[in-house]
């Protein structure tokens, strides 16, 4: 890992969903990416074998969750160790591509021995994800503006105290940080329902509130000095991974003492809808090599080691290519105009313009 290489970090809780997003985001990336002249494949057989197997995971909990609340959740398959995705970006077809990874580390590593271990990593990495365990965020809501399990299982104190006491300004410095909700099927569904909204309320917006609130501290403190709010772009993109299933209520596994997530397949659903749909996962994607293309650019004039890589996206084309490539991104990328999210798309700092 090196920095020539896009590098993606995504942190979060444990079995939040980040394997499934993935997999999910690989199936629609390249139809993103039409007109850009780039392009998006697996690079190793391992990578390809562990989103294939969490692809056909979800597609067998979409058959369970046909049969109301009938399901027990199994903690199938955890990720132990660091795991590292390996892509390669192809540019204009020609040549053996730049990678483009994804690493993929246990929430703990934050608080334990492995810190330095995630340092060298934040180190070159352009993009960080905060991916978020939608329900664990926004349900049994409290007077804090975000749910009642949103600490334990999403670890944002965890997330924030090491980025405001173990990183240094330096390792933050124009970072992407994109907070990512995943699982948010129940409030879009809810939302774009009116049979079901009763209530009238725009769910996906009020999670922009609750990922405000929930992640509150560290939102400031990237906004808080003039080295971070001029340099860190935070966004926040909500995805959702699977389509078909809404969550509906928590229950405490006795075993376990944790609270699990039930599911069903949600009612009044467009048959097109149903089943394995899911929609957005490729945004992130899409912010981030946005994010890249406006660094590659910025570079022509001031080298940044961070953005080394640019000189490989950039090679072989003009400026007029790249210029076009990225108005082509740009008009992928799925923002909101005006003053409300849409989807819950909402971009809190942008100090490149992408
Ligand atoms: N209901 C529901 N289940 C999901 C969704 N995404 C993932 N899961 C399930 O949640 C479990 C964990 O998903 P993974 O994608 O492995 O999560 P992870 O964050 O990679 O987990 P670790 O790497 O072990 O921390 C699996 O059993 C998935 O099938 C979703 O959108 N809805
Ligand atoms: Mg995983």
């Amino acid at each position: 890992m090196n920095n020539q290489n896009v590098n993606i970090l995504m942190l979060g809780g444990k079995r939040c969903g980040k394997t499934t997003v993935l997999a999910s985001m690989c199936n629609e990336i390249n139809k993103a990416l039409a007109g850009t002249g780039m392009e998006i494949s697996i690079l190793d057989e391992r990578t390809r074998q562990d989103l294939a197997n969490a692809r056909i995971k979800i597609q067998q909990k979409l058959e369970i969750f046909k049969t109301p609340l009938t399901r027990i959740e199994m903690d199938d398959n955890p990720t132990s160790a660091q795991k590292t995705y390996s892509f390669r970006l192809t540019i204009n077809g020609k040549g053996t591509g730049i990678p483009f990874e994804m690493h993929d580390i246990p929430g703990e590593w934050l608080t334990d021995a492995h810190q330095e271990q995630v340092k060298a990593l934040i180190h070159n990495c352009q993009v960080i994800i905060i991916a978020i365990d939608t329900p664990y965020l926004f349900s049994k809501m409290t007077g804090k503006g975000y749910g009642a399990y949103h600490e334990e299982y999403n670890k944002p104190l965890e997330i924030t105290n090491f980025f405001k006491n173990s990183l240094s300004v330096s390792d933050i410095q124009d970072r992407m940080i994109l907070f990512v909700p995943i699982k948010c099927e129940r409030y879009y569904h809810l939302t774009n329902t009116p049979q079901l909204n009763v209530f009238n309320r725009n769910y996906m917006r009020e999670l922009v509130n609750a990922v405000s609130f929930g992640y509150q501290e560290l939102i400031l403190y990237l906004r808080s000095t003039q080295a971070l709010a001029s340099s860190c772009t935070i966004a926040i993109t909500p995805i959702l991974s699977a389509g078909g299933i809404d969550f509906v209520r928590f229950r405490k596994d006795e075993k376990t003492g944790r609270m699990v997530a039930l599911y069903q397949e949600p009612e009044f659903l467009d048959p097109r809808e149903r089943g394995y749909s899911p929609r957005f996962c490729e945004q992130p994607m899409v912010y981030a090599l946005t994010y890249i293309l406006v660094q590659a650019q910025l570079n022509m004039k001031v080298k940044n080691p961070l953005f080394q890589v640019s000189n490989n996206v950039i090679s072989g084309r003009s400026q007029n290519e790249v210029q076009v490539a990225l108005n082509t991104l740009r008009q992928k990328l799925k923002r909101s105009s005006g003053l409300y999210a849409q989807d819950g798309y909402f971009i809190i700092q942008n100090p490149r313009g992408i």
